[in-house]
């Protein structure tokens, strides 16, 4: 068994919760924030057998999109911000989806 971790956009974690439940998984969604830009996005937790991790990935890629966002330097500047000169509104390609496929070494429900 395989625990999937997807760090996902939050506008597209209803859809990805909506497609995975139709195709007979099990998710968990978990609000998170990203320590970078510091705005929300969704963590999906799914338990999943070993052979439908393949099909799992292929439903994240179709239902998580890459986007640009615009960040601009907090007012007033951080130290590490002010020591790299950081002004000018910085633009960012924010994956689709951020996944880390993990060994479950034990799984009950109780
Ligand atoms: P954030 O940390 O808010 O990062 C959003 C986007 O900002 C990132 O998109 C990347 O394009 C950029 N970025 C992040 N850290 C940066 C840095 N130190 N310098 C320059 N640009 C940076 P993604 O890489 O697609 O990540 C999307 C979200 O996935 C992240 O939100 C974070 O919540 C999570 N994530 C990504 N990689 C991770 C990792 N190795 N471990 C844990 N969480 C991760």
């Amino acid at each position: 068994m395989k625990l999937i971790l997807a760090i996902v956009q939050d506008v597209d974690s209803r859809d990805l919760l909506d497609a995975l439940v139709a195709a007979g998984y099990r998710a968990t969604k978990i609000s998170s924030t990203g320590g970078f830009l510091v705005r929300g996005n969704a963590t999906i937790l799914m338990g999943v057998l070993d052979e439908q991790v393949d099909h799992v990935l292929s439903i994240l890629r179709e239902r998580c999109h890459s986007r640009r966002e615009f960040v601009s330097p907090a007012m007033p500047l951080s130290e590490a911000a002010a020591a790299r000169h950081w002004v000018e509104p910085l633009e960012v390609e924010v994956g689709g989806a951020t996944v880390f496929v993990l060994d479950v070494q034990r799984f009950a429900q109780l």
